[in-house]
This record gives C-alpha cells, structure tokens and sequence, in this order.
C-alpha cells in the first residue's frame, strides 16, 4: 500500500473547562480548572489530526481560534507537511508578531498535522520521530502550590503515592526567604532525602533576590540539593538568568516561556540556563520541540517538558538530551486513553497518533461556546 499523502482540508476547535483536582495556586496566578482548545484538523484523505491547548485563560479560546481559522484558510488544499511549512504558517500570521497567542495557533496547527501523519503511518508520534516506546521518568506537578509549610508536607506525600513517583514540584516566592525555606524544609522532612524536589519560583523576583534567594537554597539543601530551580526572574531577561544561573550552584531552569526556537538559540548563547524545559505550545509545536532539541543537543542542556505531558511524552522520546516530563492530569477527564503512569514513569503504548483521543461525553460536559 502505498503511503496517503493527506492535504489540509479544515481546522475544527471546541473549548472545555476542566476542573482541577486540586487547584493550583502559583506566584503567577491561581488555576482553579483548566480552559483547554481541542483541536481536530481534517484532511481531504479522512485522516484526522488532534491535539489541545492549555489556555491558561477563558477568554483565551475565542483568540487562539480565530487564529487557527486564519491558518486554515491560508493552509486549506496545501500538503499535512509540518516541516516544510511552519514558516508558512507563522508568516500568515506575521501582522499579529511572532511570539504570544500566535505561536500558540502556530503550535496547535504544526502539532495536528504531526497527530494526523502519525495516524497515517499507523505509528505512535515517538516512533514516527524515530524515538522508542521507553517509559519516560516524570514528576508529579499536580499541586504544591504557595500553602503553608504543613499543607505543603502533606500534599508532597500524596503526590508522590499517587503514581509511585519519585519527584514533584514545589511552588516558591512566598513574601519571604524564611518562608520559602519552611516550606521547603517541610516538604524535605516528609518526603526523604531520595526524591528530586524541582522548585518554581513562576517569575517572581528580581536578579538581587534570585541570587540571594537561590545561594539561600544552595546552603540550606547543600547534600540532598533541590534538582532546579525554575523561572527565578522575568522570563525573558536572558541576561538576569544568566547572572543568576552563574552565580548558584542549583540548576537554573527556565523555557516554559520560549515562543519558538529562536529564543531558545538566544537563551543558550547568552548562558540563560543550565536546563532548558519548552512548552510545546509555545516552542512552535512538534516542529519546534525538533528544532528546540537539536539546539538543546548541540549546547548539552538537558530537556524537560511543560504541561499537556501526553503530547510531551511523545516528543521527549525522540529528544537525545531528555531530561523530566513535567505530569499533570488536567486534560485527563477528557481523554479517552490519559497517559499511562507507573512507577514515577510515563508509558507510551503503540497506538498510532500522539496520545490525543477525546471521550465525546466528557467533551459534552466540560464544553463552553468560544
Ligand atoms: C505553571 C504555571 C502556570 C500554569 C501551569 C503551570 C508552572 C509550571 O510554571 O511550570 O508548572
Ligand atoms: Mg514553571
């Protein structure tokens, strides 16, 4: 049989408002549910593509998919060829820049079309990117928000019972030092000295405070040590992580917050980070995670990825420098097979696709008007 070449016939996208199991309440915001855009791409074959977007906002799914609307009209008729047109697809956007809402349509496209290709070949994503079906070492992110140091202990424990998981982030940037290190100290006690504790400051400081703050952290937890330290200033002041990156001797980790991998090339040449962790969302999609993680090889910075981690998986499995899949459940309930955890580890099956399959009952539910 010889191989479908699928062309671009439409892009269809619904909104949903998952609640969350346990709200998340981070320097950055507080995340009671979680808005997503489910996203089917149709192709001229019959060959669906899918995948979803976490919208940190409501008022986010009117935006992104008027965007994907645009996509479509310039894309209709044109060959399900991601590489070959994702500077296409971003130059059909280019009136509105090249780096917000945008990458996050761009991303959504780019990673639909891969989903329909995968489907296509018969293939999971991970295969078809020529990575193996391995588990994936993950840690639990469901949680551990800014709570009191109690709280937190507690939560810390049951994160890591959910899914025997060996890792779990721990919120920062409470108003004080003393504060965080409580938490954090508590957080330690509960847990023992053999679990990577990754903590996230979301932004929060400014470079004196994030050196102070994080030369803090290396004295404080100098033998079992956190495993990073993540967004301790303004996400996109590469010089200011850089100061702090060269100045504490915990890992400095930001990327969440790349918009495509042209940021991700001026991050490393300004020595931003020592671990970098895209979003594929913002990163540019399937596409741009390949491009990220070529760049990631070639400097020797390790990989890890953010949110929405069935897709993730898929991608850190045909990335050499893989490093943590960030876990939470947030799109479960609307999935009709959510990612497979075991022993602290993602399991990647051989079903065709990148993990995307709605459970059209809970889509009904959760379901909002765009
Ligand atoms: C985070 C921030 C905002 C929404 C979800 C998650 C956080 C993370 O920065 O890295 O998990
Ligand atoms: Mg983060």
């Amino acid at each position: 049989m010889g191989a479908l070449a699928l062309t671009v016939r439409g892009v269809r996208t619904r909104a949903v408002d998952v609640p969350l199991r346990r709200p998340l309440v981070a320097k950055i915001a507080t995340f009671e549910s979680a808005p997503l855009l489910l996203v089917d791409l149709e192709t001229g074959q019959g060959v669906s593509g899918r995948t979803y977007l976490f919208l940190y906002r409501r008022q986010a799914a009117a935006l992104v998919s008027g965007l994907l609307d645009e996509i479509a009209a310039a894309m209709r008729g044109a060959p399900v060829a991601p590489a070959a047109s994702w500077d296409r697809v971003r130059r059909a956007l280019t009136l509105y820049g090249h780096s917000g809402l945008t990458t996050m349509a761009l991303s959504a496209f780019d990673a639909a079309c891969w989903d329909a290709l995968a489907r296509a070949a018969g293939e999971p994503l991970a295969r078809l990117l020529g990575g193996t079906l391995d588990p994936i070492p993950a840690y639990n992110s469901n949680g551990l928000g800014i709570v009191p140091p109690e709280a937190a202990a507690a939560e810390a424990r049951e994160l890591l019972a959910e899914g025997g998981f060996r890792a779990a982030k721990v919120r920062v940037g409470r108003d004080t030092l003393a504060e965080d290190l409580a938490a954090l100290r508590a957080v330690r006690r509960a847990v023992g000295p053999d679990i990577a504790l990754p903590c996230d400051f979301n932004q929060s400081l400014d470079v004196m405070e994030a050196v102070r703050r994080g030369r803090a952290f290396d004295r404080a937890f100098e033998d079992e040590g956190l495993l990073w330290i993540e967004e301790p200033v303004v996400y996109d002041d590469f010089e200011g992580n850089a100061k702090v990156a060269r100045e504490v001797e915990t890992p400095i980790q930001i990327g969440e917050n790349f918009h495509g991998p042209r940021d991700m090339a001026d991050a490393i040449a300004a020595r931003a980070a020592d671990y970098m962790m895209p979003d594929f969302e913002r990163i540019g999609g399937v596409t741009g995670w390949l491009r990220a993680a070529a760049l990631a090889d070639a400097a020797g910075i390790r990989l890890s990825s953010h949110l929405m981690p069935e897709i993730s998986a898929q991608l850190l499995a045909a990335t050499p420098t893989a490093h943590y899949l960030e876990y939470v459940d947030w799109a479960a309930p609307i999935l009709a097979r959510p990612l497979a955890i075991e022993d602290g580890f993602a399991l990647l099956d051989d079903r065709p696709g990148s993990g995307v399959e709605w459970d059209e009952d809970a889509v009904s539910r959760y379901r909002f008007p765009i």
